[in-house]
């Protein structure tokens, strides 16, 4: 249809318009932007400049419309003075968003954070136990959002973290490994001026490591049950902290599972280009798994072109899907 004949059609018949025209809209571009850093009952905590301002949410905000992480522009009292309130009037555009389903049969998506960059894996090596299961789903979930993964292996006093290198170091996953009395100077050159978001089980050591990054964070901590070797969930809520040399944490609450059904499975390969190339030959529709006939990774590796343990990793990911 040319543009003539739409013309046309919108004289006769005017479109219903369901949102105000963007001329319409307040311009709150003078307002000052805050990033939200905690969410509570409602209340939203932001930071602007170096003063916390408590914030409702606009009306014209949807309800699960602002996550933490979130840059939004505040209007009203923005002094931050005991008692005040100011109001969320925008959410400014992600440049990225983590999200999770429950399950995986549940496609009810929870977005978790908003504008991270990079995300650390949290993994103790004992106490609780390594799952990779579950490393590999939140692996696939940050290649999906776009954010750069990281392995971060804790508790090295008790275990040791060869086996776990030993599979995500072929797939290009930085690794870090601390443990109680571990130099931190690797960790925090990873994470200065990034916006990094920690995930992992309860119990795995996140708040304990934003504690010692962060002296002034005092985020509890919590004792791993003698009886089920799980944690006991002492980080109820994510919470956006400043690190002193640029770039902030985001701590999150442990996850018992992190359901991925809202990734297309060929979102992932994308993260790979090396791995991209050799699939353009793959036979269409490939999945590209183990028994996968003429899949052209299989190839890659029998002529060396791509090593056996990278296709290993990067399947044993796809495997994250079934
Ligand atoms: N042995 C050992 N214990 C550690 C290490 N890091 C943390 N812990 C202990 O592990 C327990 C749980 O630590 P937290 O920091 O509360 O764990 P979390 O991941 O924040 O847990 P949630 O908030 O429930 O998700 C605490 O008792 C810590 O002292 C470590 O490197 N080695
Ligand atoms: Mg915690
Ligand atoms: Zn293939």
């Amino acid at each position: 249809m040319s543009i003539h004949e739409d013309d046309h059609t919108g004289f006769d018949r005017p479109r219903k318009r369901s949102r105000p025209r963007t001329k319409d809209r307040p311009n709150y571009s003078a307002l000052p932007v805050a990033r939200v850093v905690s969410i509570d009952r409602g209340r939203y905590r932001c930071l602007i400049e170096d003063r916390i301002v408590s914030a409702v949410r606009g009306r014209l905000i949807a309800r699960k419309g602002i996550i933490v992480g979130d840059e939004v522009r505040l209007d009203g009292d923005t002094s931050g003075d005991e008692g005040t309130l100011a109001r969320v009037v925008e959410v400014l555009e992600r440049s990225t968003m983590l999200r999770r389903s429950a399950d995986d049969a549940d496609t009810f998506e929870r977005p978790i954070v908003a504008n991270a960059d990079q995300l650390f894996i949290v993994t103790a090596l004992a106490d609780p136990p390594p799952r990779m299961g579950m490393i590999d789903r939140i692996l696939v979930a940050a290649y999906d959002a776009g954010i750069a993964p990281m392995l971060c292996l804790t508790k090295a006093d008790l275990a040791s973290p060869d086996e776990l290198r030993a599979a995500y170091e072929p797939l290009g996953v930085p690794i870090l490994v601390t443990d109680p009395e571990a130099d931190l100077t690797p960790v925090r050159e990873a994470l200065t001026d990034h916006v990094t978001v920690f995930v992992g089980h309860s119990g795995v050591g996140k708040s304990t490591l934003v504690n010692r990054l962060i002296p002034d964070a005092h985020r509890a901590t919590g004792e791993v049950s003698e009886l089920t070797g799980k944690g006991r969930h002492t980080s109820t809520s994510a919470v956006a902290m400043e690190l002193p040399e640029g770039g902030w944490i985001i701590d999150t609450p442990g996850v018992r599972s992190f359901g991925i059904s809202h990734v297309r499975p060929d979102s992932i390969l994308g993260a790979f280009p090396d791995l991209a190339e050799y699939a353009e030959d793959c036979p269409r529709g490939c999945r590209h798994e183990t028994d996968a006939p003429e899949c052209a990774l299989d190839d890659a590796v029998a002529d060396g072109r791509l090593a056996p343990e990278r296709l290993a990793s990067f399947r044993r990911m796809e495997r994250a899907f079934v």
